[in-house]
């Protein structure tokens, strides 16, 4: 006969949790609420201000424009911030003209706009290139831009030689500067690029719709936090032309420009403003020039401007001239000039704040109390501003009648 089957015997212990299962569930879940709840109130609180030092601006928390500190520029200038919880937004949006081999160089200068400006304002960037830009530059940039970015092919009659220009005379023209060792002397796109800055972008288009524009140029910096709308700035204080730093030309890109410009003046005077800025283009009440100009790599302007009849007759009587191909004209001294004889002198304005640098030359604020509360990256001991040689901007304070900033010392 077999043996009877054993009978499993299950232990008490197991048969008190199949008892007391439920109270069991409910008392580990409390567990480890409770242990929730000791982790959390132990935690230590992140860190806030340290005593004395106020609160760190938040880059991305809107400013109240009204309560930041103002350079001594801006007091100067008498301009005023956009108001707190300012809803309007300009037309208005950034420009930048590239090669797609510039795509690299053009990056970090995108990257420091977006972080220092725009990312609290997500304003448009239109990209224009004489060639079509690739796929890689399109991702990439647009991937950087926070507003919206657009990608346009310029006309080629935007970029070309005109046909009253003599080519030969001007190839020659081009040999002799290689001879003097004029930079970019040699150079045909270089020169096609000075023009379509100086009398075309701002007719692309993809800036029909837009009011204002800030250049941007691959390889620049901003060093500075910006709490305040740019543009809405440019609008709110009767703004056309803004520019950080300033600088003298090589005489050799342009020998005629200048006597052309008086030609133009004697011949359209209704289009020289009576209360122009003569002074900062000139030593001589109008003699002769003095080779200051705003360095065009940056710029926050009024398309509207360069639209207008004043600047459209200009323009269009400089490339009569052929300077842009017999020698080398610069966009730089022909929005400078036309700037200065051409508006109001209340509506240029030289901004200060902001930290820049395109190579080689930086601008960073002169007061601490300005970098302290704009976070600038910059050291002073590189500023150029106020060099008294080659710089500009003592001048400009002189011809605008402005006293220089606390910290620099009269020439
Ligand atoms: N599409 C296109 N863009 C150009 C060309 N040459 C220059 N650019 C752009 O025009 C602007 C001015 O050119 P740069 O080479 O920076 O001239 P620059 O600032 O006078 O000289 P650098 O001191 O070399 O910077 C930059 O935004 C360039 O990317 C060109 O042949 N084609
Ligand atoms: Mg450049």
């Amino acid at each position: 006969m077999p043996p009877p089957a054993k009978k499993k015997l299950t232990p008490k212990s197991a048969v008190l949790v199949k008892k007391y299962e439920r109270p069991i569930r409910l008392a580990f879940i409390s567990l480890v609420a409770a242990l929730c709840v000791v982790f959390l109130l132990h935690t230590p609180p992140s860190r806030g201000p340290r005593p004395g030092h106020g609160p760190a601006l938040n880059h991305i928390t809107p400013v109240d424009p009204q309560s930041l500190l103002k350079p001594h520029a801006d007091v100067a200038q008498k301009v005023h911030y956009p108001p707190a919880n300012d809803r309007v937004r300009e037309r208005a949006t950034f420009v930048t003209l590239a090669r797609n081999s510039d795509l690299w160089s053009l990056v970090p200068s995108i990257r420091h706009v977006e972080d220092r400006f725009n990312r609290r304002f997500h304003y448009d960037w239109v990209f224009l290139n004489d060639k079509p830009f690739d796929q890689e530059f399109i991702r990439v940039t647009s991937a950087l831009v926070s507003g919206t970015a657009k990608y346009g092919v310029i006309p080629s009659e935007h970029w070309s030689v005109p046909d009253w220009i003599d080519q030969d005379r001007a190839a020659e023209a081009r040999s002799q500067m290689v001879q003097d060792q004029v930079i970019y002397g040699d150079s045909v796109p270089y020169r096609h690029m000075c023009r379509f800055e100086s009398g075309f972008f701002f007719q692309h288009e993809l800036l029909a719709d837009y009011e204002f524009y800030w250049r941007v140029e691959p390889d620049i910096r901003l060093f500075c936090d910006i709490h305040y709308d740019v543009f809405r700035f440019m609008k709110l204080n009767n703004k056309k032309y803004g520019f950080i730093l300033s600088l003298s030309e090589y005489e050799k890109t342009i020998p005629t420009l200048w006597a052309t410009t008086k030609q133009f003046m004697h011949k359209f005077p209704q289009y020289v403003h009576k209360n122009n800025l003569l002074d900062f283009v000139s030593d001589d009440q109008g003699e002769s020039y003095n080779m200051c100009h705003f360095w065009s790599n940056f710029e926050v302007g009024s398309l509207d401007f360069w639209r207008g009849d004043a600047y459209q007759a200009y323009f269009e009587y400089l490339d009569r001239a052929g300077g842009f191909f017999y020698e080398r004209w610069g966009d730089a001294p022909v929005h400078s000039i036309a700037a200065s004889l051409f508006l109001d002198k209340s509506e240029l304005h030289f901004f200060d704040g902001f930290g820049y640098y395109h190579p080689d030359f930086y601008a960073c604020p002169v007061e601490e109390d300005i970098r302290i509360q704009n976070q600038c990256t910059c050291n002073i001991a590189d500023d150029h501003t106020w060099f008294e040689y080659y710089f500009c901007t003592r001048k400009y304070f002189q011809a605008q009648r402005l006293a220089l900033p606390p910290g620099v010392k009269p020439a």
